[in-house]
C-alpha cells in the first residue's frame, strides 16, 4: 500500500523542530526563528508529495516489505529533503516567472511583508537539506553519495532553469526560436532529474541497491518519465481549472517555450501563426485569451492525449524490459508512473 500524505507529514514537525534547534544554537533573535518556521511551514507544505512519498514506497518495494518504523522515519526524511529542494525551487521560481498563486495561496514572495525576503527564504530552505542530511546520514557509507547527488541535481536543474529563461526573453518574442530538440533539454534538466531521478536513486542508497546497472536503467525509464511530466505541467497550465491546480497558468504570457506552442507551431495555418506573433508572450490578458482560441482551434487537447498515450506505452515498454538481476523492481516505476498517470492537479 502506498503511503498516505498524512503519514507523510505525520514527520516534518521533528524536522522543523531539528531545524529550529539548530538555528537557536547561533542564538538566532525569536523574530528570525518564527520567520523561518513560518517560511518551511508555508512553502514545504501543502502540495501532492510524489517526490517525498516516492522514496518511502519505492524503499519499500525495493526491500520487499513493510518498513521498520526507524527505516520508516528515515525513508521519510530523505523524501522531506526533496520536498525542501522543491520548496526552494518553487519560491525562486514564481519570483521568475511572476506567477501568483501556488498551492491554492500567493506565492510566497507576494504573502503580507515578504517581497524580496524570500530570495533569502529560499537559500535557507535550500541549505535545510544539509542540516537534516548531516543529522541523519553522517554516519551512513553512502553519505557523501547523497551529498554530491542533491549538489549535482540541483546544478543540473539550475542549467533546465537558465534554458527555459533564455529562450522566454520578456521583451522580444521570436517564434522560431522554439522547438522540440530546445525543449526536450529544458524539462529533462529543470524538471525530471530531482523529480523522478532523485527520488528512486536516494530510495536505491538507503535500500544498499545503488550499483551502476541499477542507477543507469533507473535512469533510462525516469527520465521519459519526467519529461512526461512537464508536458502534463504545460498543458494543465493551460487548460486546467485554477481551482484544482492550486496556481494560474503564465506560460503564454511569459513567453515560454511550453509544449503547447511547439504543438501549435506544427499545426498551425499562417493566419494562426500571425495570431500568435502578435500574442504569444505579451504581458496582457486579452492577448493571452486570443493564443487559447488559436490552441482550442488547433485542438490541442486532442493532440495531448493522444501523446499522453503514446508516451505511457513507451515508458510502460521500457519497465517490461527491465533487468531486475540487482534488485531493481518494476513496481518502482509501476508505482511512480500509476500516482501520475492522467494527473489534473
Ligand atoms: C517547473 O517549471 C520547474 C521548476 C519549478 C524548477 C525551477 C528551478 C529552479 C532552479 C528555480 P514551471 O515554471 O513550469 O513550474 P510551475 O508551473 O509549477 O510554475
Ligand atoms: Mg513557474
Ligand atoms: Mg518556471
Ligand atoms: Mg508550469
Amino acid at each position: 500500500m502506498p503511503v498516505s500524505r498524512q503519514d507523510f507529514e505525520s514527520i516534518f514537525p521533528t524536522l522543523v523542530s531539528d531545524l529550529k534547534t539548530h538555528s537557536t544554537n547561533y542564538n538566532l533573535p525569536s523574530q528570525a526563528l518564527q520567520w523561518f518556521t513560518k517560511s518551511l511551514n508555508y512553502n514545504t507544505l501543502g502540495g501532492k508529495y510524489n517526490r517525498g512519498i516516492s522514496v518511502i514506497d519505492s524503499t519499500s518495494l525495493l526491500l520487499s516489505r513493510d518498513l521498520t518504523s526507524e527505516e520508516f522515519f528515515k525513508a521519510a526524511t530523505l523524501g522531506w529533503m526533496i520536498e525542501l529542494l522543491q520548496a526552494f525551487f518553487l519560491v525562486s521560481d514564481d519570483i521568475m516567472d511572476s506567477s501568483k498563486t501556488r498551492r491554492g495561496q500567493a506565492c510566497w514572495y507576494l504573502a503580507p511583508d515578504v517581497g524580496m525576503i524570500a530570495i533569502n527564504d529560499a537559500f535557507m530552505l535550500e541549505t535545510s537539506i544539509y542540516i537534516l542530511l548531516k543529522k541523519y546520514f553522517k554516519q551512513e557509507k553512502y553519505y557523501v553519495d547523497l551529498l554530491e547527488l542533491f549538489h549535482e541535481v540541483s546544478f543540473q536543474t539550475e542549467l533546465g532553469q537558465l534554458c527555459d529563461l533564455l529562450t522566454a526573453p520578456e521583451d522580444h518574442v521570436d517564434l522560431d526560436n522554439f522547438s522540440m530538440e530546445k525543449y526536450t533539454f529544458i524539462v529533462v534538466y529543470k524538471t525530471a532529474y530531482y523529480s523522478f531521478y532523485l527520488p528512486v536513486v536516494l530510495a536505491l542508497y538507503f535500500a544498499g541497491l545503488a550499483t551502476e546497472k541499477n542507477l543507469k536503467q533507473a535512469e533510462e525509464i525516469l527520465i521519459p518519465m519526467g519529461e512526461y511530466f512537464q508536458v502534463q505541467d504545460d498543458y494543465l497550465d493551460n487548460f486546467a481549472d485554477p481551482a484544482t491546480l492550486g496556481k494560474i497558468g503564465t506560460d503564454i504570457q511569459d513567453n515560454k517555450c511550453s509544449w503547447l506552442v511547439n504543438q501549435a507551431l506544427k499545426k498551425c495555418s499562417k493566419e494562426q501563426r500571425q495570431v500568435l506573433e502578435v500574442n504569444y508572450g505579451k504581458k496582457d490578458k486579452e492577448c493571452e485569451s486570443r493564443v487559447k482560441v488559436v490552441f482550442e482551434e488547433l485542438g490541442l487537447e486532442g493532440v495531448y492525449l493522444e501523446y499522453e498515450e503514446k508516451v505511457v506505452g513507451e515508458i510502460r515498454g521500457k519497465i517490461a524490459n527491465l533487468d531486475e538481476s540487482e534488485g531493481l523492481k518494476k513496481e518502482v516505476f509501476e508505482e511512480f508512473l500509476r500516482k501520475i498517470y492522467k494527473r489534473s492537479k
